[in-house]
């Protein structure tokens, strides 16, 4: 048989070294079926419950490896699934490649059935997207696709028309006017800026006397230059949410996260410092920054883009960050006095009794830090931590503390709901070595990751280690938009917009043949972690968690307690438990002697 569009299209994408492919099959798609059952297993297709899950699989998947994830769905309405995932990616600036199913070349225009307009469509999310009108499109469509994600760091869409599909493949165009010729690799280049612009970026940070580095997730990959740079400057190392894994917790001079989901070192941090180093990141959050003016600031990106947009720099050095960290060590004076660095460490240290503490507070039924807090001592090394958006976002941020060789990611930037249990799922398919654990609100898990538990079934046999966690923090509630209902809004818990249906999750999963486990009592939670990471099949943690703990930042600024002040009074339904529960915490972190 002729080889076809579909068969010759996966074969190039196995040519840049793509084997796997999420997604759902349709009738847009047909041909791509059929080619991939022809094509025996490289690219193998995962198949997903939802489009969006493929695509958050996909951005998973480059999140986790490095490399371009790719997804696939039919025409119309399978299309239209995937977007929420592919701007996940484009704005947590991953490299996917989506590729879609239309209608024929001959019907398109005449309101046909599932006929979507889908360049307009995926104009946006797309940095590059075309319809594959003819045969000999094919190659340069391709090759360009996966090109320009790897090299811009982003999404790109091909829509293939089924009839195109089906026909025959033209691997090489005739030689005539109009043919194109394209090839197959990308690496990524070295990329280091000029030494007068190192000169005066050292120049900044040998006059600091105080110097904060706030790291993103440019510096994965990059933690021997960053503490070398950090000791050399005697500075202290923020993180946010995406450089979570950049480095572990466990050195005493790395405050945590930053921001709202973050820690009381890393606001101190930012206040008391008199220089700022920000390396790969767009943290978007300027107030938890120094106010403008008050500090000088240098700023590494590798992507031109993301320079001088958050605080304004005296030295932009587009780069690499550790080859550039590499190239200004040798400019950088080792800072004699310690004194600073000493005060980090300091805070740091007080910091981590504060979570401990702050974890071990009574709550009714479980205190959901408790549940992070207790993973930490059982959390195997290599393991993958993702969360979910929500409230244990912040308890991810702030508790969990990563050590040496673990990975963790987020939705950094577009922080939507849904991405936890795709990515952990995408990060097994990857790394089936390693021990993977996802923490998920309870409306995440009935928004999709509940279905989503059928994909783990569906693969887990496949898996070397068995460890897979899926922690369900069960607080009834839309917890972390109620909090800011209450802290931004000043208004009370709507509870019409914010309740939710109580979900027996651990049933839910030994119904599909996962094993589940359901914690109630706080005392039961280390033996929960002990089981679950002892298990011989993936895991549904159940924890009954106390919605009136406040996921609240290190800082509550005035306003922020005004307006909750200002809700309770408005008669917020749980006022009497969130006062007592949000004083005590505070009065855990402020109080001195505790
Ligand atoms: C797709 C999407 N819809 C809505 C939101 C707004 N949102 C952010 S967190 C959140 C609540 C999540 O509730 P849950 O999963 O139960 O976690 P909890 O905060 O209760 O721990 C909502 C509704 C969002 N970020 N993404
Ligand atoms: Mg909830």
């Amino acid at each position: 048989m002729a080889q076809l569009v579909a068969d010759f299209v996966l074969g190039r994408l196995r040519e840049w070294g793509i084997h796997r492919i999420f997604g759902y099959p349709g009738d847009g798609i047909n041909a791509f079926l059929g080619a991939l059952d022809r094509a025996d297993g490289d690219p193998e297709l995962i198949q997903v419950r939802h489009e969006e899950a493929s695509a958050f699989m996909a951005c998973g998947h480059a999140k986790l490896t490095g490399e371009v994830g790719v997804c696939l769905a039919t025409s119309g309405p399978g299309a239209i699934h995937l977007l929420n995932g592919l701007y996940d990616a484009k704005l947590d600036h991953q490299p996917v490649v989506a590729i879609v199913g239309q209608q024929k070349r001959m019907s398109l225009g005449g309101h046909y059935q599932q006929e979507v307009e889908l360049t307009s469509l995926f104009e946006d999310v797309s940095e590059y997207v075309q319809v594959c009108m003819e045969p000999a499109q094919a190659r340069h469509l391709v090759d360009r696709a996966v090109r320009i994600a790897l090299a811009e760091r982003t999404v790109t869409t091909l829509v293939f028309p089924n009839d195109v599909q089906e026909e025959e493949a033209v691997a090489s165009p005739p030689r005539k006017h109009g043919a194109l010729f394209s090839s197959v690799g990308y690496a990524a280049p070295r990329v280091l800026p000029h030494q007068d612009e190192l000169e005066r970026a050292a120049a900044v940070l040998n006059e600091g006397e105080r110097v904060a580095m706030l790291v993103g997730q440019g510096a994965l990959g990059a933690a021997r230059e960053v503490v070398e740079v950090a000791d050399t400057l005697g500075a202290g190392v923020a993180k946010a949410l995406l450089g979570r894994a950049a480095l572990p917790d466990d050195l005493p001079f790395v405050t945590g996260s930053i921001g709202l989901l973050g820690t009381r070192a890393s606001y101190e941090l930012m206040r008391d410092c008199d220089t700022l180093l920000m390396v790969g990141s767009s943290f978007p959050y300027a107030e938890w920054l120094p106010p403008e003016g008050t500090v000088r600031g240098v700023q590494v990106d590798l992507d031109g883009r993301m320079l001088g947009i958050r605080y304004p720099m005296e030295a932009s050095l587009v780069g690499d960050a550790a080859e550039t960290l590499r190239a200004l060590l040798p400019l950088l004076r080792r800072k004699q006095e310690r004194g600073w660095r000493e005060r980090v460490e300091r805070s740091v240290a007080d910091w981590w009794r504060v979570v401990e503490e702050q974890a071990m507070l009574e709550a009714s039924p479980v205190n959901p830090q408790r549940v992070v807090w207790e993973l930490n001592a059982h959390l195997p090394d290599g393991a993958v931590v993702t969360a979910d958006s929500g409230s244990s976002t912040n308890w991810w941020a702030r508790q969990l503390r990563l050590r040496e060789g673990m990975s963790a990611s987020v939705s950094g930037t577009l922080a939507t709901m849904g991405c936890a249990v795709p990515y952990a799922i995408a990060a097994k398919l990857a790394h089936p070595d390693r021990p993977v654990v996802a923490f998920v609100g309870d409306g995440a898990f009935q928004m999709n990751g509940m279905n989503e538990l059928l994909t783990v079934e569906k693969y887990r046999a496949r898996w070397s280690d068995p460890r897979f966690v899926i922690c369900v923090f069960v607080n009834g509630d839309l917890n972390q938009v109620t909090w800011e209902q209450r802290a931004l809004a000043g208004d009370p818990k709507y509870p019409a917009s914010q309740e939710i249906p109580y979900l027996p999750a651990a049933r839910f999963a030994e119904l599909v043949g996962l094993n589940g486990i359901k914690v109630e009592r706080p005392e039961d939670v280390r033996t929960a972690w002990e089981e679950a990471l002892a298990s011989d099949r993936p895991t549904v943690l159940e924890a009954l968690v106390d919605p009136d703990v406040p996921p609240l930042p290190p800082h509550v600024s005035f306003e922020q307690a005004t307006n909750m002040a200002a809700a309770l009074v408005k008669g917020d339904p749980d006022r009497g438990d969130v006062f007592e529960k949000s004083l005590r915490a505070k009065l855990v972190e402020l109080l001195p002697g505790r």
